[in-house]
């Protein structure tokens, strides 16, 4: 059976369920996922910086990561053309472009220094999404925003407006608005004597920084927590209670990446909570296995679950999701395109679900029946549905998108 003919089925047996698979289709296409520019050189940068600290880690030595500007961007050039639809790309403070040689330490820095960066993005018709890079520096060995030396948390603070330039500039080159992360690792290995000293700090440093002044109809400053990091175990400032409570007194938007949560704690059922309160809400998909929190993404059940919250609370256009993992042990390029293709497929199996039936079914308190419905769909022909998805946005529906992942492997990848 041809692809087309397969797809028609899969349309009719839908249809049945009440939902319409070109509709889908088409919301699909539209969804611009944010995708981080730090998979493809183990979130190295390019200031030489030495070390990835901040507690935390890729870990894995496969050949081919990129070392400079040209080849980050042709790698994500490669990436981008296996993976359907126009996303935005993310970009780390860390990843300024000097031609010169002459890096401009991280308070220093300024658009210029990203024009590159603008290029790119307005060559392909895609937004730039921006983040301060609060590890990875020798001012950040013992704090940023939370230091007690109050001239390096004025450096830091200096670095976060800095930012918020940059990520001004970003949108009003691309016309697309930017959406700038803070996360800082600042936290304790062991017992703390002070838990709320740096805290107050990060909240002062905070203020500091939106107190700048900026445009916020065209970037969203987003707030990222975090549970713990490696080599910062006992404590950890920006944790979530800080965060969510910091980001909604100050009107700017909640950021959850999943990996940053107890093991039994579940983002896919924090995101109403945070419906309820923020108009935007923001999330880091990745995966977490153990200690680490940045595994390449899968089409698992949380991640499904995490877009079925999105999905049937129709929260599309209020939830900015963006990837963040790091694994250096597979090929970069595959990792980003197996993570970003994850993500949309379970957006895809969300969108092709009986939401509103389901929703019925609990409200009129038919759990077996809502069991079993939930069951019965794992079993429906999502995989020829994603096949016409990739069609439609001329990209590759089956696992031969790996080819041209090993094609570039052995003619780019390997002469490095
Ligand atoms: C770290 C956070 C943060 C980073 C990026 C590189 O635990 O998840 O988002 O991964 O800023
Ligand atoms: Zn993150």
């Amino acid at each position: 059976m041809t692809q087309k003919e397969l797809y028609s089925i899969a349309k009719a047996r839908y249809a049945e369920l009440g939902v319409d698979t070109d509709a889908v289709i088409e919301a699909l296409s539209k969804v611009s996922i944010s995708m981080h520019c730090w998979q493809g050189d183990d979130v190295k940068g390019f200031e030489n910086a030495g070390a990835l600290t901040g507690g935390i880690q890729t870990t894995g030595n496969y050949p081919g990561a990129a070392t400079t500007p040209a080849q980050l961007m042709q790698d994500i050039d490669k990436a981008f053309s296996l993976i359907a639809g126009k996303h935005n790309l993310n970009v780390h403070a860390c990843y300024g472009i000097y031609p010169d040689g002459k890096i401009a330490d991280r308070d220093a820095i300024k658009p210029e220094h990203f024009a590159p960066w603008v290029d790119f993005a307005k060559e392909r018709g895609i937004g730039l999404d921006f983040n301060p890079t609060y590890f990875s520096h020798p001012l950040a060995a013992n704090g940023t925003l939370t230091n007690p030396n109050e001239e390096i948390r004025a450096f830091w603070i200096r670095h976060g407006i800095a930012c918020i330039r940059i990520s001004e500039y970003f949108a009003r080159e691309t016309g697309f608005p930017c959406t700038m992360n803070i996360w800082i690792p600042d936290g304790m290995k062991d017992i703390p004597a002070d838990r709320l000293g740096p805290r107050m700090r990060y909240m002062d440093s905070l203020d500091q920084i939106l107190g700048c002044g900026y445009d916020k109809s065209i970037v969203n400053v987003t707030l990222e927590s975090k549970v713990f990091g490696i080599g910062l175990e006992s404590y950890t400032a920006g944790s979530a209670e800080f965060a969510l409570s910091y980001a909604t007194t100050r009107g700017i938007v909640p950021l959850m990446d999943n990996g940053h949560y107890h093991p039994t704690e579940l983002v896919s059922d924090k995101i109403s909570a945070l419906l309820c309160f923020n108009p935007k809400i923001a999330l880091h998909v990745t995966r977490g296995v153990r200690w680490d929190s940045d595994h390449v993404v899968r089409y698992d059940d949380e991640t499904v679950e995490m877009m079925k919250e999105i999905v049937r609370n129709d929260a599309l256009d209020r939830v900015i999701i963006a990837t963040d993992y790091f694994d250096a042990s597979i090929n970069r390029l595959g990792a980003w395109v197996i993570g970003m293709r994850s993500v949309q497929k379970a957006l895809l199996t969300a969108m092709l679900a009986p939401n509103a039936k389901l929703k019925a079914m609990q409200d009129s308190l038919q759990f077996t029946e809502l069991m079993m419905l939930q069951e019965e769909l794992k079993m429906m022909p999502v995989g020829d549905v994603w096949n016409e998805f990739c069609a439609r946005n001329g990209v590759v529906g089956d696992a031969s998108w790996f080819d041209a992942v090993r094609e570039y492997e052995n003619t780019v990848l390997k002469n490095r």
